[in-house]
C-alpha cells in the first residue's frame, strides 16, 4: 500500500495512532507526509490541529477518558516537535513571543501558531502555558520583541486576558490574540480592544503588517462601571456554598454524594459562576449560553440530568436578582438549557 500523500488521506490512520497511544507510528505518519512533499505548515494545521479537536469531542462525548486525552495530546506535542525539527527554516524576521494567558493550560494551540510563525521566518520564543503577566512583561522588556501573541482557549480567562493585554501594551509591544476563548469570530477580542487572528496563517499576516498591528481598536468595557462583574467575583465562594446547600435541600440524592461526586459538583458550580462572570465582563450573554449548551452536553453524556443545572441557574437568579445583567444572562442560559435538553424545565 502507498503511504498517504495528503493530510485528508492520512487523517483516519493518524487518529488511530492517537487512539492506540502509538507515538512512533503517529510521528511516522506526519514525517511521511513531509517526505511526500506536503509543506510542514499543512501537516501541522490539516493533520495535528483537527485531530486534537476530535480528541476534545471524544472526551466531551465521554468516549475517551481524561487519561486517553492526555496520552493523545502528549503524542501531538511529540509530532509537532518532530515536524519542527525536520523543517528548521532560516529566520528572516524579528522576534515574536508566543505565550498562554495566566491560568491557561492549553499550550498546544499556540505552539502550532508558534511553529507556523517560525516556518514563515520569524524568530519565535515560545513561553508555553500559564505565563504570569508580570513575568511576561519583564521578559518582553529584556528582549526586543516585534510582537507578542497571546493565547486563550477558555472564555472564562477573558478578564485575565484583558489585564495581560494591557500590561503588554504598557511595554509598547504590539499584541495579537487568538484561540477559541475569544469566540469563533473574535468578538470578545474586539470587546477587549485587541487585534485578533482566527488561525496561525492569519496571525502571521497580521504580524507582518506593521500598520494593522499598531491599529488597535478601543476597548468597549464601559458597562463594567455597574460593578456587577466585580460583585459577582467577590461573592464567588458564597454563591457556590449557597447553591450547593440549595441542591442538597431540593435533591435529597445529592446528600449521599461521594467525595468525588461532591468535588465535581463544586467544580461545575464554580464553572457556572466563572462563565457568568466572564459574560458580564464582555457584556455578552451568548458567552454564557454557549457554556450552558456545552455543560449540558458534558453532563448528559455522563448520565447527569440537565435539570440539576437548571436548579442552580434558578438559585443564582434568585440570589442575584438585584443585578440586571446577571438576571438577563441567567434567563438566556435557562433558555439555552431548554433548547439543549429538548424538554420543558419544571
Ligand atoms: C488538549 C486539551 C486540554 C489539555 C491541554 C494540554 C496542552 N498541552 O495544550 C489539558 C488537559 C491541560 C486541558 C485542560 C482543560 N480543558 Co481542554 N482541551 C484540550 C483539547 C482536546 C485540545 C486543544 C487543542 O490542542 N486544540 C487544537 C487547536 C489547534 O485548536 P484551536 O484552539 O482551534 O486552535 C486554532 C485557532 O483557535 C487558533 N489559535 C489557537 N490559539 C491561538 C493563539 C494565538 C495567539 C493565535 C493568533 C491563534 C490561536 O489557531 C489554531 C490553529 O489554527 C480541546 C478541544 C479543542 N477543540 O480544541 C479541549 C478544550 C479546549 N478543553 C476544554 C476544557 C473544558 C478544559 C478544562 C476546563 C477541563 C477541566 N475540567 O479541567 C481544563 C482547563 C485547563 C485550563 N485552565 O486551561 C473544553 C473547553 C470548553 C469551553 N466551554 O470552553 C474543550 C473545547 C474540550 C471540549 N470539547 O469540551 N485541555
Amino acid at each position: 500500500m502507498t503511504a498517504p500523500a495528503t493530510a485528508a488521506d492520512a487523517y483516519p490512520g493518524y487518529l488511530d495512532c492517537l487512539a492506540d497511544a502509538d507515538e512512533y507510528a503517529a510521528i511516522d505518519v506526519a514525517l511521511g507526509l513531509l517526505d511526500a512533499g506536503l509543506p510542514a505548515e499543512r501537516v501541522l494545521l490539516d493533520l495535528v490541529a483537527p485531530a486534537q479537536a476530535e480528541v476534545g469531542e471524544r472526551w466531551a462525548r465521554n468516549e475517551w477518558s481524561v487519561a486517553q486525552e492526555h496520552a493523545a495530546t502528549h503524542i501531538s506535542e511529540r509530532v509537532v516537535a518532530a515536524v519542527a525539527a525536520h523543517a528548521r527554516p532560516q529566520p528572516t524576521g524579528g522576534r515574536v513571543v508566543v505565550a498562554c494567558m495566566d491560568g491557561e493550560w492549553h499550550a498546544l494551540p499556540p505552539r502550532l501558531v508558534a511553529e507556523v510563525l517560525r516556518l514563515r521566518g520569524w524568530q519565535v520564543t515560545f513561553l508555553g502555558a500559564s505565563v504570569p503577566a508580570a513575568h511576561l512583561v519583564s521578559y518582553l522588556r529584556r528582549h526586543d520583541a516585534h510582537a507578542v501573541a497571546l493565547a486563550c482557549a477558555l472564555p472564562v480567562r477573558l478578564p485575565h486576558a484583558h489585564r495581560m493585554i494591557e500590561a503588554c501594551r504598557r511595554s509598547d509591544v504590539p499584541v495579537v490574540v487568538g484561540g477559541r476563548g475569544f469566540g469563533a469570530d473574535g468578538r470578545w477580542a474586539r470587546r477587549l480592544g485587541a487585534a485578533w487572528a482566527p488561525d496561525a496563517p492569519s496571525a502571521a499576516e497580521l504580524i507582518a503588517d506593521e500598520r494593522a498591528l499598531h491599529r488597535v481598536p478601543p476597548a468597549q468595557l464601559a458597562h463594567l462601571a455597574d460593578d456587577e462583574y466585580a460583585s459577582l467575583v467577590r461573592r464567588r465562594g458564597d454563591l457556590i456554598d449557597s447553591a450547593l446547600a440549595d441542591l442538597r435541600e431540593r435533591v435529597p440524592a445529592t446528600r449521599a454524594y461521594t467525595a468525588a461526586q461532591l468535588d465535581s459538583t463544586v467544580s461545575d458550580l464554580g464553572h457556572i459562576v466563572d462563565f457568568l462572570a466572564a459574560a458580564l465582563y464582555v457584556d455578552d450573554a451568548s458567552l454564557f449560553t454557549n457554556f450552558v449548551g456545552w455543560l449540558v452536553g458534558i453532563l448528559t453524556s455522563r448520565g447527569v440530568p440537565a435539570a440539576a443545572v437548571d436548579l442552580s441557574l434558578r438559585h443564582f437568579a434568585g440570589v442575584l436578582r438585584d443585578f440586571p445583567r446577571v438576571v438577563h444572562a441567567l434567563a438566556q442560559g435557562r433558555a439555552a438549557l431548554l433548547a439543549a435538553d429538548g424538554r420543558t424545565a419544571a
